[in-house]
């Protein structure tokens, strides 16, 4: 990571947390443990990758990054809400996430389930105050949003993943990889690909330049998977802030597990080139969404 991009990366999660301190309300307000459990997770060690690649695809597309700001924090709102989600014992049942117990551990699982709620539901609200001056832009984004984070998008892959654990044994490899890269590109890549065609909906981007960025979005959605399943296999609980090596204790189909170590770095860089060809015409103003791609796959956590 060069010292320019950490540091616009670091402007970028401080100008998100700002906008999500001002959105969310305040930890000590009731009902109950509700906002404290929301303010844990969500101001806990965290890359912010949806909300840079949502305020950079909208510079890339020649808008106002700072104009991307509330979507940038809707779309993390929601992420944290999966994250809690897929930590509860009915899910994925883990311990720990981004360094610290995970929230139904920390409070209690009923909390954790309604803060998880609340971040979904509040994520929309927060669009619809912020564009109110423009409905057609919180139509949009609110169905661009909506399509990323739902059955077709993130919750139908998370549905998908848990309907196939154990059920791929028969499948063939070339199968495997098909049946993978499905679970991958709606569990994770979607909601990444939501996140840079809403920064490019917000810029006013021409078609063209949104086919531009849906390429980026994809293949850089599903090169963060990619490498997510490398850091699960060869980093540390303790580096990662989470369980590793859960995915083959859980006989996981993963891309180490079916293409090797190489073959899945090899994977991931092919995934980068796509992506960043389909944004080589878009000029300077596309830089930092180019290297926001290469720390998607260099990243050690
Ligand atoms: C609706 C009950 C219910 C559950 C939904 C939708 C869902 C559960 C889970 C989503 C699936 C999920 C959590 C996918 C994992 C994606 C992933 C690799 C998350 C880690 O993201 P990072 O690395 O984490 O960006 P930080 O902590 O940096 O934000």
């Amino acid at each position: 990571m060069t010292a320019t991009f950490k540091s616009r990366l670091k402007e970028a999660q401080e100008s998100v947390e700002a906008c999500l301190k001002r959105v969310l309300p305040a930890e000590s307000e009731g009902p109950g443990e509700l906002h404290q459990a929301i303010h844990y997770s969500m101001f806990g060690r965290a890359k912010r990758v949806r909300p840079a690649l949502c305020l950079w695809s909208c510079e890339a597309a020649g808008g106002d990054p700072e104009r991307a700001l509330e979507m940038a924090a809707a779309l993390e709102m929601i992420h944290v809400y999966s994250l809690i989600h897929d930590d509860l014992p009915a899910m994925d049942d883990d311990d720990m996430r981004r360094g610290r117990p995970s929230c139904h551990k920390r409070f209690n699982q009923s909390t954790a389930i309604l803060a998880g709620d609340a971040l979904l539901t509040e994520a929309f609200a927060v669009l619809a105050e912020a564009y109110s001056e423009d409905g057609l832009l919180v139509r949009d984004l609110v169905r661009m949003l909506a399509k990323a984070a739902g059955a077709s998008g993130m919750v139908g892959g998370q549905a998908l993943d848990m309907a196939a654990m154990g059920a791929h044994d028969a499948l063939s490899a070339e199968e495997k990889l098909k049946a993978l890269e499905r679970v991958h590109a709606w569990k994770t890549g979607a909601l990444l690909l939501g996140s840079a065609l809403c920064g490019g909906r917000l810029a006013g981007a021409s078609a063209d330049v949104m086919g531009r960025l849906e390429t980026y979005g994809r293949c850089v959605g599903l090169a963060f998977q990619v490498t997510d399943d490398i850091l699960d296999c060869t980093v540390s609980s303790a580096e990662l802030g989470k369980t590793s090596g859960k995915d083959e204790a859980q006989g996981k189909l993963t891309y180490p597990g079916l293409l090797g170590l190489a073959g899945a770095r090899e994977k991931a860089d092919t995934l980068l080139s796509m992506a960043l060809e389909a944004i080589a015409p878009l000029g300077s103003e596309a830089d930092a969404l180019r290297d926001l791609g290469r720390f998607i796959v260099d990243r050690s956590l």
